[in-house]
């Protein structure tokens, strides 16, 4: 008789994940399952299922290999019944183990179905210890706060696990944060250093297959696919950033380029939120180049707050306010997402650059999905559910754990300001002084109204006029009203011509 059942979710591939540091080799049994229900609950990404689906069969290999007995239901198996609930329940009978255990799901649609699963079998869920902040600590830490900002838990969480801490308790190199000698704009010779790419292996191209048959009306194209896809090319990856691409990170970090769009990123997003690496083998690499004196204190710490601060942060947020969180709208934004988010066919360069190249690689870095995509949902009055739904689908690191957060809150402000203190909105001078972008646009980045003007400049002071009555309280937003105060009533009345003409030929409104 199996004593325990392990069940092991598409994003908890990790060897030493909690479930499996529990594991009796000798009695216990372990069940990973390809799900309709997961594979459709959005329509993702070719290049994301093919990743997600390929790292789950390469690593139920490698535990067959060290000795498990592994039940792995295949997505076009024909006794599989398309959900976790109906999977596990099904071995549960078959196999008739003592319990289920489970490290707990990162997202709360599982995780409430699996509870409801609970009420008719015995399901034991552990803590996901991958994370620095569990749950609990993340309330405790939360109850003590009267407003919730990054960076206050970024520097709780760093004195906590001593990370770039110095001998007498001090932020290494006496600061916290580095982010003044960041940010550099775009110059045109920059030189950056390719992403490693890997090679696709038998198993790969079987799910290339199967993706190819299942999901072919899906956004995005499944190849040429190169995303590693174990933990084997995980490792490869990381090292291939920290010596390549590290020690400019936190220079070029904001800066969009039209022919490269990883630039000095890690693109390792993908590998730890399946669980291929983990965030504390991250930070320790990151730190030894900084002490081996090959990295610069503020890439070193950039990069390291990205991981143990944003990472963590909106990991607590999220568990904090879900359900509720994914119905927030705060400034009632109620535009329909453009067709051109599905197409890339649009005039605007810098969209049309972001979205093709989301297309082809299901990848974009932060500053294109905060100050493109999102900024011009944002600043267009786009309903926060249908852009969440894009990010979602379209990225090959999208959990709604992580991709939420980033979504209603630090990119939308749907939150009302839980997440961050004030919208992202930017006009086109932002984009422009970024990145290579204008240069090529139909639009003229120079013009603030008129036919031939930026849409994001008009659109940028449209957002705040029309959002007035929500956000001219907050103080970091005195300058952008004192501005608007000033303005000559002819001016605005264009500004909202303009915005409305443009909204509306691109069916938003
Ligand atoms: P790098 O720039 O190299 O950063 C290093 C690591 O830090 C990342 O791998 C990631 O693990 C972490 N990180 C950086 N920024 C954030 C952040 N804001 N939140 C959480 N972790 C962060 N990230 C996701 O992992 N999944 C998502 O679905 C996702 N959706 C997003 C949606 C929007 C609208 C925005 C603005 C951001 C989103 N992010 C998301 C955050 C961030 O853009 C990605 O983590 C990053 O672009 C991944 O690329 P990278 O690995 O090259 O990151
Ligand atoms: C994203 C995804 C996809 C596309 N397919 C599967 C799958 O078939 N089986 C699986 O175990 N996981 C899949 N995932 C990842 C899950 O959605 C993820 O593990 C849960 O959302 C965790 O809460
Ligand atoms: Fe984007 Fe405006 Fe620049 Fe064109 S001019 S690329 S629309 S910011």
């Amino acid at each position: 008789m199996t004593r325990n059942l392990i069940v092991i979710l598409g994003d908890q591939l990790s060897h030493d994940i909690s479930s499996l540091k529990k594991i009796d080799k000798n009695h216990d049994e372990i069940l990973m399952m390809e799900v309709g229900d997961e594979t459709r609950y959005v329509s993702h990404h070719p290049k994301k299922i093919i990743l997600i689906l390929s790292a789950m069969r390469h690593f139920a290999h490698e535990l067959e290999e060290n000795g498990h007995k592994v039940h792995y239901v295949k997505l076009e198996d024909k006794l599989n019944t398309d959900s976790f609930e109906r999977e596990i329940l099904r071995y549960y009978q078959k196999l008739k183990p003592k319990k289920i255990l489970v490290t707990e799901p990162s997202e709360y649609r599982v995780q409430t179905n699996l509870e409801k699963l609970e009420r008719k079998i015995p399901i034991e869920f552990l803590n996901d210890d991958r994370f620095f902040c569990s749950k609990t600590d993340f309330s405790e830490w939360a109850k003590k706060q009267s407003l919730f900002r990054m960076e206050n838990f970024y520097r709780w969480i760093r004195k906590r696990e001593k990370i770039l801490i110095d001998k007498k308790g001090k932020p290494e190199g006496g600061q916290w944060n580095y982010d003044r000698d960041n940010r550099e704009k775009f110059t045109k010779d920059l030189k950056t250093r390719r992403v490693i790419k890997f090679r696709n292996d038998n198993i790969t191209s079987q799910v290339i297959k199967l993706v190819r048959r299942n999901f072919s009306e899906n956004f995005g194209n499944p190849e040429p696919f190169w995303f590693g896809v174990t933990r084997k090319h995980a490792k490869k990856a990381l090292k291939d950033f920290v010596e390549n691409r590290l020690e400019n990170f936190g220079r070029f970090q904001d800066v969009m380029k039209s022919d490269d769009g990883f630039l000095f990123h890690s693109v390792l997003s993908l590998y730890l939120n399946i669980g291929l690496l983990t965030p504390r083998e991250v930070c320790k690499i990151t730190i030894k180049k900084y002490e081996d004196g090959d990295c610069p204190i503020n890439s070193c710490e950039g990069f390291i707050r990205q991981i143990i601060g944003w990472r963590e942060y909106v990991r607590g947020i999220y568990w904090m306010y879900s359900p509720k969180y994914s119905d927030t709208n705060y400034l009632n934004a109620k535009g329909a997402l453009p067709d051109f988010f599905w197409t890339g066919d649009t005039k605007l360069n810098c969209l049309k650059k972001c979205i093709i190249q989301t297309k082809d690689e299901s990848y974009a870095h932060h500053i294109q999905r905060l100050m493109v995509t999102g900024n011009f949902s944002l600043i267009s009055g786009i309903n926060p559910k249908q852009i969440c739904e894009w990010y979602l689908s379209v990225y090959s690191d999208a959990f709604e754990w992580v991709e939420l957060p980033n979504t209603h809150g630090m990119s939308q402000f749907a939150d009302g300001g839980k997440l961050g203190s004030k919208p992202y909105a930017a006009s086109g001078a932002y984009i422009n002084k970024m990145s290579d972008y204008c240069k090529s646009c139909h639009y003229s980045v120079k013009e603030k109204t008129g036919s031939s003007a930026c849409p994001f400049n008009y659109l940028y002071w449209d957002f705040f006029i029309r959002n007035k009555s929500k956000l001219q309280s907050n103080p970091r937003l005195w300058t952008v009203y004192a501005n608007i105060k000033k303005m000559n009533p002819n001016k605005i009345k264009q500004i909202r011509n303009d915005s409305k003409a443009f909204l509306s030929e691109n069916k938003i409104i």
